[in-house]
């Protein structure tokens, strides 16, 4: 298996994916492709038919974009999923809502791993945006999450989803009701996050001497 991903610094689209494929326990080569370059479209092109990263490429076959690849994973490891009905419809609701949705937290809060800046005061659609994450996070691990500290309990695709605000909201410092902030610790802990941080900052180190 290889895994198509732009800058770890940056590609909070590529993280889900890398660490649905973490997760799915599957051995894969990583495929770096430099975002925000002249040549970048190009580039991902040669791998990607939507021209965008992630992509995962499986005997020859590429799937592209997260949540497919999060949903072909899990075809073959359901675990990846919670694995209560009710749980995995609610899972992937707010899969979906992630997906699609959060426009003014993903413009005014960009995920950049080497950024420490607390910010004070959101524009509203933001301050809308982090409530209703708040909200999500306390409703579902109040209602699902008896038997772990993940969104449903156990680590599965909703909380791969949400990864990314996980880091952009300890960027800016974001300030959370007790029950979110102890889930954002659990995130920021997680042994696949601090790889991938590990790895954003290396990158950059990489970047920065070249
Ligand atoms: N909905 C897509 C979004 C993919 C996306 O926008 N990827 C960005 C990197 S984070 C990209 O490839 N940008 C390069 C470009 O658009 O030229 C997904 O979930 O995979």
């Amino acid at each position: 298996m290889k895994l198509v991903i732009g800058n770890k610094n940056y590609s909070s689209w590529s993280l889900r994916a890398w660490l649905a494929v973490k997760a799915s326990g599957h051995a894969f080569e990583e495929i770096h492709i430099r975002l925000r370059q002249p040549d970048t479209k190009a580039h991902l092109l040669r791998w990607s038919p939507s021209g965008k990263a992630p992509c995962l490429i499986d005997s020859g076959l590429a799937i592209w974009d997260s949540l497919a690849i999060c949903e072909y994973l899990a075809e073959e490891s359901p675990h990846l999923w919670p694995l209560d009905g009710a749980a995995r419809a609610i899972a992937r609701s707010i899969s979906a809502e992630m997906h699609s949705g959060f426009e003014a937290l993903r413009e005014h809060m960009s995920m950049d791993l080497q950024l420490l800046a607390p910010v004070q005061d959101y524009p509203a659609a933001v301050a809308a945006d982090i409530r209703r994450i708040d909200q999500l996070w306390t409703d579902c691990r109040r209602n699902f999450a008896t038997h772990g500290p993940y969104l449903f309990g156990e680590y599965s695709i909703a909380d791969m989803m949400f990864a990314p605000v996980c880091f952009r909201f300890e960027s800016y410092g974001v300030t959370l009701s007790p029950s979110a902030e102890e889930y954002l610790h659990v995130m920021l802990t997680h042994p696949d996050m601090l790889e991938w941080k590990h790895g954003a900052l290396v990158e950059e180190e990489l970047v920065g001497a070249s």
